[in-house]
């Protein structure tokens, strides 16, 4: 028996976290197991390396050292949390995976593709999400959702570009694997949102039953 590994994805303040939650009720009450997770972090030494990797420092973290900080809590969470739970058939929700590292390491700060292609397949062998919902919204809504939280984050404090080159890699892998992926407008309200995500419902229904 293999789970489902559905991840979500998309900028800051796209309201993964807030439907994660509406998602995972709704395939609760349909009679699923469903692990809700996240990344960085999943497993206590996974949120460690989460807090280096959004803590504001006074020294700059060199570009390799965040790349391979992410791979290393992912390893972790792979080994304690999503390869078992797959393996007992459980549905795995985890906010963000490898197409966050596409996204922020490679789009962001200009990482090659052919560098983290090497340690995605180190790190995973051939386990890839089955399914990926991208929240897309334009960056200054996001930003903007981010900031009335208050105290901002590592990344959260990089300007417009740095995001744009975000948006437009998660858009770019979206379109080049449109099976995998599911584009949800997150620009929308939150009730907008979820008469979107309660569209893609029946088909996410489906795919968990196998
Ligand atoms: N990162 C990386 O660089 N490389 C990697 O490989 C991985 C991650 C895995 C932490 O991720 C950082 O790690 C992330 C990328 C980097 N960069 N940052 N920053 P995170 O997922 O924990 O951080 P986040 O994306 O900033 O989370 P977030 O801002 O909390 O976004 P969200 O989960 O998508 O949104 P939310 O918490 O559900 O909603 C944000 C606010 O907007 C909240 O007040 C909601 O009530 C509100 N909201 C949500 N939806 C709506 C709608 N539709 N209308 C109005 N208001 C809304």
């Amino acid at each position: 028996m293999t789970g489902l590994f559905i991840t979500l994805e998309g900028p800051e303040g796209a309201g993964k976290s807030t439907n994660r939650e509406y998602l995972a009720e709704h395939l609760r009450r349909a009679g699923l197991d469903v692990l809700l997770t996240r990344e960085p972090g999943g497993t206590p030494l996974a949120e460690r390396i989460r807090e280096l990797l959004l803590a504001p420092s006074a020294e700059a973290m060199a570009a390799d050292t965040e790349l391979l900080l992410v791979f290393a809590a992912r390893a972790q969470h792979l080994a304690e949390v999503i390869r078992p739970a797959l393996a007992r058939g459980t549905i795995v929700l985890c906010d963000r995976f490898t197409d966050a590292t596409y996204a922020y390491q490679g789009g962001g700060r200009g990482l090659s593709v052919e560098r983290i292609a090497s340690l995605e397949q180190f790190v995973q062998g051939s386990l890839r999400p089955d399914l990926t919902l991208v929240f897309d919204l334009p960056v200054e809504v996001g930003l903007s959702r981010a900031a009335a939280r208050g105290r901002l984050d590592r990344f959260e404090q990089e300007g417009q570009a740095f995001f744009e080159a975000v948006r437009q890699a998660y858009l770019a892998r979206a379109k080049a694997e449109p099976k995998r992926y599911r584009l949800v407008d997150a620009g929308q309200s939150l009730a907008q949102v979820q008469q979107s995500l309660d569209g893609l419902l029946p088909e996410i229904l489906e795919r968990c039953r196998g």
